[in-house]
């Protein structure tokens, strides 16, 4: 094993060389090369639908977050930092420095997150680079191998990789594509696991990406937080106070205190193993809040690409290198990180594809001397808003001057036709460039690899077929229900990537009334029987810790394996088919998901 004190020696001389060749900085203010750092660790924790507003340093006295406040105080905030309406799409330019429809993504579910396989992300950047690679969360950007993370530059797997998830206790997990049971509240569990992480990593550089799943609903909150907010009157609304829905807000904000506490344990960890003025840590959210409560006075929330669904908390700390206190008024995005962490860390970008963000590490460390004036394009569902340093054109061609009117309220584009023709152009240009053929989405859910033999294959990428429905609207932890005749069917879209013997797996619950159904799993000719002979039953859970009724998750319980034995499937693209043969009761089963094991190639 390489230890710290060797990596120093290997990293100093590429740092060093690399802070020679740039040349720029004054020789006054460079470091001695005596004393370069190694290459940082890199910390990147993320949020789920916290707003801009629903931190304290931002102002909002209704919450205090005084870790995520220390961490901004500690290094620089960026005031004007841009994600996109909505969670996939900003994980997929986190990861690859790209707008996300380059990557193929332009949902939320049923395989629309997944970002296609021919881009390199972050984290094989910094693979590439000798960094232990680990990822603690909601990751949200395929399920499937090689969607996983564990092939996309992750050694390390924590999490779940749906868009939510219907319980926030206990919940089943994916350890590295095992399935696990997660230990206590979510959120204090993926913190565990990352610091427990960053222990095991501490000798050699690490790139830990902590993506928490709060405050995302369902609004599921341990009574620690939630006490303080329970009763508690809600002094600053939302610009529309009249659509605020005040217990919804009293979640949302226990939710990001107790995100606070668990960033105030992760950087508590990072001083115990003196690795706090070693690492770069950033904080920010993926999308604007997931309700209307106070968010500055922006026009929009989550889902919107006005101002208020795009802008989002963003901080980073890297002591000695960016000066405390800072604050970065230029407009920045989530596109920008993988050039600025790789810029920063000294450490080569090593994908082909040209990248839409731009390093900021000047405006970070103090030296942009005429940082030019750029565009950053906000996107979901076809409509597409860009901002300027000082414009906002919306989705609608409305144009808005941000400094005089940050909260969008009068359309100035009749003043200002050079500007508003300037960026309707490039709006459309944006358009004809990244979104024909986007929601044409062929791409097949993937099985079959040997590194990675089990392949998930939830009701979520399925499709419900006669009496068949979900258990909800919104797939990404539904279930199939209402399955009760033998013309009903579940399908999955698949390609089998290696031909060969798998186990095949039914994860059901059925009641013992209605026990003894014969089922059929098949694909491109080939098929495999079995009976539904044990009763299972249990409670649905979920709403026993919802603080406000949820609107859209599943709620969920727990599923029984209907064991098939070994199928002989072939390799090639078909629908993986699932009915009933006959039907002994009122219903089948319920179906949460068909697991597919390569146990061995054909010989
Ligand atoms: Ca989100």
């Amino acid at each position: 094993m390489i230890g710290r004190f060797t990596w120093r020696a290997i990293l100093f001389i590429s740092v060093a060389a690399s802070w020679l060749a740039v040349g720029t900085t004054k020789a006054a203010d460079a470091p001695s090369p005596a004393v370069v750092s190694p290459r940082p660790n890199i910390l990147i924790i993320l949020a789920d639908d916290q707003g801009w507003g629903d931190l304290s340093i931002n102002g909002n006295t209704n919450i205090s977050t005084v870790a995520i406040d220390g961490l901004a105080r500690g290094g620089a905030i960026l005031d004007r930092f841009y994600v996109c309406p909505v969670c996939s799409p900003t994980r997929a330019e986190l990861l690859t420095g790209r707008y996300h429809p380059r990557g193929g993504v332009h949902n939320v579910t049923n395989g629309g997150e997944r970002l296609n396989l021919d881009e390199k992300t972050i984290a094989d950047v910094f693979k590439a680079a000798g960094y232990a690679t680990g990822a603690f969360g909601k990751w949200h950007n395929g399920t499937q191998y090689p969607y996983h993370p564990n092939a996309r530059g992750f050694d390390e797997y924590y999490g779940f990789t749906s868009g939510h998830w219907g319980t926030y206790f206990d919940p089943p997990l994916d350890h590295n594509g095992q399935w696990v049971r997660g230990k206590g509240f979510i959120i204090d569990d993926l913190t565990d696991h990352a610091m427990a992480w960053m222990e095991q990593h501490k000798n050699q550089p690490f790139f830990c990406y902590l993506p928490y799943n709060t405050p995302h609903s369902p609004m599921q909150v341990p009574d620690r937080y939630w006490n303080k907010f329970a009763d508690a009157e809600i002094k600053l609304r939302a610009t529309r106070p009249e659509a605020e829905d005040i217990p919804f807000t009293r979640a949302a904000l226990a939710m990001c205190e107790n995100i606070d506490w668990n960033v105030s344990r992760v950087l508590q960890k990072l001083d115990e193993l003196k690795l706090a003025n070693d690492t770069i840590v950033i904080y920010f959210s993926d999308n604007g809040p997931n309700s209307w409560r106070w968010n500055g006075g922006m026009k929009g929330i989550k889902a919107s690409t006005d101002e208020g669904g795009v802008r989002a908390p963003f901080m980073i700390r890297w002591p000695g290198h960016i000066p405390p206190g800072a604050h970065v008024p230029q407009i920045t995005g989530v596109i920008d990180l993988l050039p600025t962490l790789a810029d920063l860390a000294g450490v080569p970008i090593n994908g082909a594809k040209p990248l839409d963000g731009v390093s900021l590490k000047p405006l970070l460390l103090a030296q942009a001397h005429n940082w030019p004036d750029r565009m950053i394009f906000s996107h979901w569902a076809g409509k597409v808003s860009v901002r300027t340093q000082r414009y906002r054109l919306d989705a609608n061609s409305h144009l808005f001057d941000m400094e005089a009117d940050p909260g969008q309220t009068k359309d100035v584009a009749a003043e200002n036709k050079e500007v508003a023709g300037k960026l309707t152009a490039a709006v459309a240009k944006w358009k004809s460039e990244l979104l024909p053929g986007l929601e044409d989405d062929r791409r097949p859910f993937t099985v079959g690899f040997p590194q990675f033999p089990m392949t998930p294959l939830p009701a979520r990428d399925g499709t419900p077929h006669g009496h068949v429905q979900r258990s909800t609207g919104a797939p990404n932890c539904s279930y199939f229900k209402n399955w009760t005749s033998v013309e009903d069917a579940m399908t999955w879209d698949i390609e089998v990537a290696t031909a060969g013997q798998y186990e095949a797996v039914v994860c059901y619950t059925c009641p013992a009334a209605d026990i003894g159904s014969t089922v059929e799993l098949s694909f491109n000719g080939r098929k495999i029987e079995a009976t539904i002979a044990e009763a299972y039953d249990p409670p649905l859970m979920g709403a026993e810790h919802d603080r406000v009724p949820r609107h859209g998750e599943s709620y969920v319980k727990d599923f029984k394996p209907l064991r098939f034995g070994m199928i002989d499937l072939p390799a090639g693209h078909g629908q993986l088919t699932l009915r009933a043969l006959r039907v002994t009761g009122k219903q089948v089963a319920d179906v949460r998901v068909v697991l597919l094991t390569l146990k061995s190639k054909p010989s």
